[in-house]
Protein backbone atom coordinates (compact mmCIF):
# COMPACT_ATOMS: atom_id res chain seq x y z
CA UNK A 1 0.00 0.00 0.00
CA UNK A 2 1.13 3.37 -0.99
CA UNK A 3 2.70 5.47 2.43
CA UNK A 4 1.84 8.88 0.43
CA UNK A 5 -0.28 11.27 2.43
CA UNK A 6 -3.32 11.99 0.89
CA UNK A 7 -3.01 14.92 -0.68
CA UNK A 8 -0.20 13.06 -3.29
CA UNK A 9 -2.32 10.36 -3.61
CA UNK A 10 -4.82 12.34 -5.27
CA UNK A 11 -2.55 13.74 -7.57
CA UNK A 12 -1.42 10.16 -8.25
CA UNK A 13 -4.34 9.04 -9.09
CA UNK A 14 -5.14 11.59 -11.39
CA UNK A 15 -2.18 11.07 -13.15
CA UNK A 16 -3.06 7.13 -13.74
CA UNK A 17 -6.79 8.15 -14.48
CA UNK A 18 -5.45 10.54 -17.18
CA UNK A 19 -2.68 7.96 -18.88
CA UNK A 20 -5.14 4.96 -18.89
CA UNK A 21 -6.49 4.26 -22.24
CA UNK A 22 -8.93 1.44 -20.84
CA UNK A 23 -9.50 2.14 -17.53
CA UNK A 24 -12.76 0.52 -15.53
CA UNK A 25 -14.91 1.15 -12.78
CA UNK A 26 -16.14 -0.93 -10.18
CA UNK A 27 -18.81 -0.29 -7.39
CA UNK A 28 -20.57 -1.30 -4.52
CA UNK A 29 -23.25 -0.52 -1.65
CA UNK A 30 -20.84 2.68 -0.74
CA UNK A 31 -21.32 4.43 -4.24
CA UNK A 32 -24.51 4.99 -3.05
CA UNK A 33 -24.38 5.73 0.33
CA UNK A 34 -23.81 9.66 -0.33
CA UNK A 35 -27.39 9.92 -2.03
CA UNK A 36 -29.15 8.57 0.75
CA UNK A 37 -29.35 4.80 0.59
CA UNK A 38 -28.33 2.52 2.99
CA UNK A 39 -25.04 0.33 3.24
CA UNK A 40 -24.68 -3.65 3.94
CA UNK A 41 -21.73 -3.53 6.18
CA UNK A 42 -20.70 -0.48 6.09
CA UNK A 43 -21.09 2.25 9.39
CA UNK A 44 -25.07 2.68 9.09
CA UNK A 45 -25.23 -0.70 7.10
CA UNK A 46 -28.53 -2.27 6.88
CA UNK A 47 -27.19 -5.68 7.45
CA UNK A 48 -25.44 -4.84 10.58
CA UNK A 49 -27.91 -6.13 12.51
CA UNK A 50 -28.67 -8.50 9.98
CA UNK A 51 -26.70 -11.57 8.76
CA UNK A 52 -26.62 -11.25 4.53
CA UNK A 53 -27.63 -14.73 4.25
CA UNK A 54 -30.38 -14.42 6.59
CA UNK A 55 -32.17 -11.61 3.63
CA UNK A 56 -30.35 -11.60 0.31
CA UNK A 57 -31.41 -15.31 -0.71
CA UNK A 58 -34.29 -17.19 -1.10
CA UNK A 59 -34.56 -19.10 2.37
CA UNK A 60 -34.29 -15.63 4.00
CA UNK A 61 -37.42 -14.30 1.97
CA UNK A 62 -38.93 -17.46 3.00
CA UNK A 63 -38.23 -16.87 6.63
CA UNK A 64 -38.61 -13.29 6.62
CA UNK A 65 -40.50 -11.80 3.75
CA UNK A 66 -41.85 -8.70 5.28
CA UNK A 67 -38.56 -7.94 6.61
CA UNK A 68 -36.79 -8.31 3.16
CA UNK A 69 -39.66 -6.66 1.51
CA UNK A 70 -38.82 -3.64 3.17
CA UNK A 71 -35.54 -4.05 2.98
CA UNK A 72 -35.71 -3.41 -1.16
CA UNK A 73 -39.20 -1.22 -0.76
CA UNK A 74 -36.15 1.26 0.80
CA UNK A 75 -33.78 1.09 -2.09
CA UNK A 76 -36.66 1.12 -4.77
CA UNK A 77 -37.48 4.35 -3.12
CA UNK A 78 -34.05 5.16 -3.56
CA UNK A 79 -34.28 4.58 -7.46
CA UNK A 80 -37.16 6.66 -7.61
CA UNK A 81 -36.65 9.70 -4.93
CA UNK A 82 -32.51 10.07 -4.53
CA UNK A 83 -29.95 11.90 -6.68
CA UNK A 84 -27.17 10.78 -7.95
CA UNK A 85 -24.67 12.71 -5.22
CA UNK A 86 -21.16 14.68 -7.36
CA UNK A 87 -19.46 11.13 -7.11
CA UNK A 88 -21.39 9.84 -10.17
CA UNK A 89 -20.96 12.93 -12.02
CA UNK A 90 -17.30 12.82 -11.81
CA UNK A 91 -17.73 9.61 -13.42
CA UNK A 92 -19.64 11.04 -16.21
CA UNK A 93 -17.12 13.38 -16.83
CA UNK A 94 -14.29 10.56 -17.23
CA UNK A 95 -16.50 8.99 -18.99
CA UNK A 96 -17.00 12.03 -21.72
CA UNK A 97 -13.66 12.48 -21.32
CA UNK A 98 -12.33 9.17 -21.99
CA UNK A 99 -15.63 8.05 -24.82
CA UNK A 100 -16.14 4.77 -22.65
CA UNK A 101 -16.37 3.88 -19.20
CA UNK A 102 -17.35 0.82 -18.37
CA UNK A 103 -18.70 0.52 -15.08
CA UNK A 104 -19.50 -3.05 -13.11
CA UNK A 105 -21.70 -2.73 -10.35
CA UNK A 106 -22.96 -4.65 -7.49
CA UNK A 107 -25.77 -2.49 -7.04
CA UNK A 108 -29.27 -2.34 -7.81
CA UNK A 109 -30.46 0.75 -7.32
CA UNK A 110 -30.27 2.09 -11.03
CA UNK A 111 -28.55 5.33 -9.59
CA UNK A 112 -25.73 5.23 -11.66
CA UNK A 113 -27.78 5.27 -14.89
CA UNK A 114 -29.78 8.36 -13.52
CA UNK A 115 -26.57 9.79 -13.29
CA UNK A 116 -26.32 9.76 -17.24
CA UNK A 117 -23.10 6.81 -16.67
CA UNK A 118 -23.82 4.41 -20.33
CA UNK A 119 -22.07 1.59 -20.19
CA UNK A 120 -22.99 -0.29 -16.89
CA UNK A 121 -23.13 -3.75 -16.00
CA UNK A 122 -25.31 -4.96 -13.25
CA UNK A 123 -23.41 -7.75 -11.99
CA UNK A 124 -26.69 -8.45 -9.15
CA UNK A 125 -29.42 -7.71 -11.72
CA UNK A 126 -31.62 -4.39 -10.54
CA UNK A 127 -35.16 -3.40 -8.71
CA UNK A 128 -37.04 -3.23 -12.07
CA UNK A 129 -39.40 -6.47 -11.37
CA UNK A 130 -40.01 -9.54 -9.49
CA UNK A 131 -41.34 -13.11 -10.29
CA UNK A 132 -43.16 -15.66 -7.89
CA UNK A 133 -40.71 -17.68 -5.46
CA UNK A 134 -41.84 -20.82 -6.36
CA UNK A 135 -41.65 -20.23 -10.44
CA UNK A 136 -45.09 -21.00 -11.30
CA UNK A 137 -44.88 -19.75 -14.74
CA UNK A 138 -46.94 -16.70 -14.48
CA UNK A 139 -44.77 -13.70 -16.10
CA UNK A 140 -42.69 -11.35 -14.02
CA UNK A 141 -44.46 -8.10 -12.33
CA UNK A 142 -42.97 -4.40 -12.56
CA UNK A 143 -41.65 -3.25 -9.32
CA UNK A 144 -43.84 -0.17 -8.52
CA UNK A 145 -44.75 1.56 -5.60
CA UNK A 146 -48.48 -0.58 -5.87
CA UNK A 147 -46.52 -3.48 -5.84
CA UNK A 148 -46.02 -2.39 -1.91
CA UNK A 149 -49.59 -1.87 -1.09
CA UNK A 150 -49.51 -5.56 0.56
CA UNK A 151 -46.23 -7.03 1.89
CA UNK A 152 -44.76 -9.39 1.29
CA UNK A 153 -46.40 -8.83 -2.33
CA UNK A 154 -47.68 -12.00 -3.53
CA UNK A 155 -47.73 -13.47 -7.15
CA UNK A 156 -51.33 -14.57 -8.90
CA UNK A 157 -50.77 -18.07 -7.81
CA UNK A 158 -50.95 -16.79 -4.05
CA UNK A 159 -46.89 -17.41 -3.26
CA UNK A 160 -44.92 -14.60 -2.55
CA UNK A 161 -42.85 -12.59 -5.03
CA UNK A 162 -39.24 -12.19 -4.72
CA UNK A 163 -37.18 -9.01 -6.56
CA UNK A 164 -35.15 -10.53 -9.93
CA UNK A 165 -31.91 -9.61 -8.29
CA UNK A 166 -28.96 -12.29 -8.07
CA UNK A 167 -29.49 -13.49 -4.28
CA UNK A 168 -27.44 -15.31 -2.60
CA UNK A 169 -26.83 -19.08 -4.07
CA UNK A 170 -27.79 -17.69 -7.47
CA UNK A 171 -25.60 -17.64 -10.20
CA UNK A 172 -24.83 -14.02 -11.77
CA UNK A 173 -26.42 -13.16 -15.17
CA UNK A 174 -24.38 -14.28 -17.55
CA UNK A 175 -22.76 -12.21 -20.02
CA UNK A 176 -22.56 -9.64 -16.98
CA UNK A 177 -20.45 -12.07 -15.28
CA UNK A 178 -18.17 -12.72 -18.99
CA UNK A 179 -17.65 -9.20 -19.50
CA UNK A 180 -16.62 -8.25 -15.73
CA UNK A 181 -14.05 -11.05 -16.16
CA UNK A 182 -12.89 -9.68 -19.52
CA UNK A 183 -13.08 -5.93 -18.72
CA UNK A 184 -10.74 -6.75 -15.61
CA UNK A 185 -8.60 -9.02 -17.83
CA UNK A 186 -7.99 -6.32 -19.93
CA UNK A 187 -8.51 -2.81 -18.49
CA UNK A 188 -5.19 -1.08 -17.69
CA UNK A 189 -6.56 0.62 -14.64
CA UNK A 190 -9.01 -0.41 -12.01
CA UNK A 191 -11.01 2.29 -9.95
CA UNK A 192 -12.56 0.32 -7.01
CA UNK A 193 -15.40 2.36 -4.88
CA UNK A 194 -17.41 1.99 -2.19
CA UNK A 195 -16.69 -2.14 -1.89
CA UNK A 196 -16.10 -4.45 1.29
CA UNK A 197 -14.50 -6.96 -0.81
CA UNK A 198 -16.90 -9.86 0.61
CA UNK A 199 -19.19 -10.76 -1.94
CA UNK A 200 -17.85 -12.96 -4.48
CA UNK A 201 -17.38 -13.11 -7.22
CA UNK A 202 -17.37 -9.36 -7.36
CA UNK A 203 -14.98 -9.23 -5.20
CA UNK A 204 -12.22 -11.16 -7.23
CA UNK A 205 -12.11 -8.64 -10.01
CA UNK A 206 -9.70 -6.46 -8.98
CA UNK A 207 -7.60 -9.39 -7.64
CA UNK A 208 -7.61 -10.40 -11.41
CA UNK A 209 -6.32 -6.73 -12.12
CA UNK A 210 -3.62 -6.51 -9.85
CA UNK A 211 -2.57 -10.22 -10.80
CA UNK A 212 -1.86 -8.79 -13.99
CA UNK A 213 0.24 -5.65 -12.11
CA UNK A 214 -2.36 -2.96 -13.36
CA UNK A 215 -3.14 -0.45 -10.93
CA UNK A 216 -6.07 -0.49 -8.82
CA UNK A 217 -7.07 2.41 -6.99
CA UNK A 218 -9.29 1.85 -4.44
CA UNK A 219 -12.02 4.47 -2.65
CA UNK A 220 -13.57 4.11 0.55
CA UNK A 221 -13.49 5.56 3.91
CA UNK A 222 -12.68 2.22 5.69
CA UNK A 223 -9.65 0.05 4.89
CA UNK A 224 -11.09 -3.76 3.03
CA UNK A 225 -8.57 -6.80 2.21
CA UNK A 226 -7.72 -4.77 -1.46
CA UNK A 227 -6.07 -1.55 0.92
CA UNK A 228 -3.24 -3.67 2.29
CA UNK A 229 -2.51 -5.58 -1.34
CA UNK A 230 0.41 -4.35 -3.32
CA UNK A 231 -0.67 -2.33 -6.56
CA UNK A 232 -3.50 -0.74 -4.95
CA UNK A 233 -4.03 2.87 -4.34
CA UNK A 234 -6.27 3.57 -1.63
CA UNK A 235 -7.90 7.02 -1.03
CA UNK A 236 -9.57 6.58 2.50
CA UNK A 237 -12.23 8.83 1.80
CA UNK A 238 -15.75 8.94 0.44
CA UNK A 239 -16.43 8.87 -3.73
CA UNK A 240 -18.61 11.90 -3.03
CA UNK A 241 -15.71 13.96 -1.87
CA UNK A 242 -12.96 12.20 -3.54
CA UNK A 243 -14.18 11.20 -7.13
CA UNK A 244 -14.64 15.07 -8.07
CA UNK A 245 -11.26 16.11 -6.90
CA UNK A 246 -9.74 13.46 -9.25
CA UNK A 247 -11.80 14.57 -11.96
CA UNK A 248 -10.44 18.63 -11.00
CA UNK A 249 -6.51 17.83 -11.00
CA UNK A 250 -7.17 15.79 -14.50
CA UNK A 251 -9.98 18.10 -16.37
CA UNK A 252 -9.83 21.42 -14.54
CA UNK A 253 -13.10 22.68 -13.62
C1 LIG B 1 -22.49 -17.10 -6.83
C2 LIG B 1 -28.75 -8.90 -4.04
C3 LIG B 1 -22.15 -19.21 -7.82
C4 LIG B 1 -29.29 -7.66 -4.57
C5 LIG B 1 -26.54 -9.52 -3.30
C6 LIG B 1 -17.82 -18.76 1.02
C7 LIG B 1 -16.70 -18.00 0.70
C8 LIG B 1 -16.71 -17.16 -0.41
C9 LIG B 1 -17.84 -17.05 -1.22
C10 LIG B 1 -18.94 -17.79 -0.89
C11 LIG B 1 -18.95 -18.65 0.22
N1 LIG B 1 -20.17 -19.22 0.27
C12 LIG B 1 -20.93 -18.78 -0.76
C13 LIG B 1 -20.19 -17.91 -1.47
C14 LIG B 1 -20.63 -17.19 -2.67
C15 LIG B 1 -21.49 -15.99 -2.28
C16 LIG B 1 -20.73 -15.02 -1.41
O1 LIG B 1 -19.90 -14.28 -1.89
N2 LIG B 1 -21.02 -15.01 -0.09
C17 LIG B 1 -20.35 -14.10 0.81
C18 LIG B 1 -21.35 -13.54 1.83
C19 LIG B 1 -19.22 -14.86 1.50
N3 LIG B 1 -21.84 -15.36 -3.53
C20 LIG B 1 -22.95 -15.75 -4.18
O2 LIG B 1 -23.75 -16.55 -3.76
C21 LIG B 1 -23.12 -15.16 -5.57
N4 LIG B 1 -23.44 -16.21 -6.49
O3 LIG B 1 -21.37 -17.07 -6.40
O4 LIG B 1 -22.96 -18.06 -7.71
C22 LIG B 1 -22.49 -20.03 -6.60
C23 LIG B 1 -23.74 -20.61 -6.54
C24 LIG B 1 -24.04 -21.42 -5.43
C25 LIG B 1 -23.13 -21.59 -4.37
C26 LIG B 1 -21.87 -20.96 -4.43
C27 LIG B 1 -21.55 -20.18 -5.54
C28 LIG B 1 -24.26 -14.17 -5.55
C29 LIG B 1 -23.81 -12.93 -4.84
C30 LIG B 1 -24.90 -11.86 -4.99
C31 LIG B 1 -25.71 -11.77 -3.73
N5 LIG B 1 -26.68 -10.68 -3.84
N6 LIG B 1 -27.46 -8.60 -3.41
C32 LIG B 1 -29.35 -6.64 -3.47
O5 LIG B 1 -30.21 -6.79 -2.61
O6 LIG B 1 -28.51 -5.74 -3.47
S1 LIG B 1 -25.17 -9.17 -2.43
C33 LIG B 1 -25.22 -7.59 -1.90
O7 LIG B 1 -24.28 -7.52 -0.88
C34 LIG B 1 -24.77 -6.55 -2.89
O8 LIG B 1 -25.20 -6.82 -4.19
C35 LIG B 1 -23.26 -6.55 -2.77
O9 LIG B 1 -22.67 -7.51 -3.58
C36 LIG B 1 -23.10 -6.99 -1.35
C37 LIG B 1 -22.77 -5.81 -0.49
O10 LIG B 1 -21.42 -5.63 -0.66
P1 LIG B 1 -20.86 -4.17 -0.92
O11 LIG B 1 -21.45 -3.63 -2.15
O12 LIG B 1 -19.39 -4.28 -0.82
O13 LIG B 1 -21.44 -3.31 0.26
P2 LIG B 1 -21.02 -3.32 1.80
O14 LIG B 1 -22.11 -2.66 2.55
O15 LIG B 1 -20.56 -4.70 2.18
O16 LIG B 1 -19.74 -2.37 1.83
C38 LIG B 1 -19.90 -1.00 1.55
C39 LIG B 1 -18.52 -0.40 1.55
O17 LIG B 1 -18.64 0.95 1.16
C40 LIG B 1 -17.87 -0.43 2.91
O18 LIG B 1 -16.53 -0.90 2.78
C41 LIG B 1 -17.88 1.04 3.34
O19 LIG B 1 -16.72 1.37 4.08
C42 LIG B 1 -17.86 1.75 2.03
N7 LIG B 1 -18.48 3.07 2.03
C43 LIG B 1 -19.45 3.55 2.86
N8 LIG B 1 -19.73 4.83 2.53
C44 LIG B 1 -18.93 5.14 1.47
C45 LIG B 1 -18.13 4.03 1.15
N9 LIG B 1 -17.24 4.04 0.15
C46 LIG B 1 -17.12 5.18 -0.55
N10 LIG B 1 -17.86 6.30 -0.32
C47 LIG B 1 -18.75 6.31 0.69
N11 LIG B 1 -19.47 7.44 0.94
Amino acid sequence: MNELQPGNLISEAADMVEAARSMVVSTGAGMSSESGVRTFRGEDGFWREHRAEDLASIEGIRKNPELVWEWYRERLKACEELEPHAGYYALVTIQSEKGILPLITQNVDGLHQKAGIEDVIELHGNLGSASCIDRCGAPSVEMTEELFEELPPRCSCGSILRPDVVLFGEQLPEEALRRAFHLADSCDLMMVIGTSMVVYPASSLPLIALQRGVKVIEINPEVTPLSSLDGTISLHGTAGSILPEIVKVVYGG
